[in-house]
């Protein structure tokens, strides 16, 4: 394997993107012959990290062991995909001193939350309105964007549909020499 490995971390709002980015840019590097895995905040509820709830110390509880986790797939030289909302600043902080230099890449889903919220693909947005779902982030709870990420999806240039995200993506890392 003559792959450098590293950890693209995508944060954002709910409905914001993050998965369909990270199925976009999961795409694009295979068809480049590089080895990634996607670990995404939904799935990953699922099983690792099932006992965790929304609460703030939760969800840093749940940024740190999928931080730590993904520097184990970047340190066995894989591109590792991390995609959840990580709303707070101080816990993506954490996971980006775990690695060396470089290899934490934070793409930034900037979408404002009234177009998050007019896609409401689960409904979850309704059901936080009506308060039937108490500390949505964005609704009730707090979402920090970030200051200092790399890459910002949403500026000018940066592309519209998941595609040319992903290859703003991509570009950034060929720039970078991970690819
Ligand atoms: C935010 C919530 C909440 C609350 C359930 N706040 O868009 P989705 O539905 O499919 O993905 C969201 C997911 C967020 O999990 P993360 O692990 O990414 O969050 S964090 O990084 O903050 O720990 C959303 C759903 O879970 N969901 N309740 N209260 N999102």
């Amino acid at each position: 394997l003559d792959q450098k490995g590293c950890v693209i971390w995508v944060t954002g709002l709910s409905g914001s993107g993050k998965s369909t980015l990270a199925c976009a840019l999961n795409q694009k590097l295979y068809q480049k012959g590089k080895l990634c895995y996607i670990l995404d905040g939904d799935n990953v509820r699922h099983g690792l990290n099932r006992d965790l709830s929304f609460k703030a110390e939760d969800r840093a509880e749940n940024i740190r062991r999928v931080g730590e986790v993904a520097k184990l797939f970047a340190d066995a030289g894989i591109i590792c995909i991390a995609s959840l909302i990580s709303p707070y600043r101080r816990d993506r902080d954490a996971c980006r001193t775990l690695l060396p230099e470089g290899d934490f890449v934070e793409v930034f889903m900037n979408v404002p939350l009234e177009v998050c919220e007019a896609r409401d693909p689960k409904g979850l947005y309704k059901l936080a309105r009506a308060g039937k779902i108490k500390g949505f982030t964005g609704i009730d709870d707090p979402y920090e964007p970030p200051l200092n990420c790399e890459i910002s999806l949403g500026e000018e240039g940066t592309g519209t549909s998941p595609i040319e995200m992903a290859e703003t993506v991509v570009a950034y890392l060929e720039h970078k020499g991970y690819l």
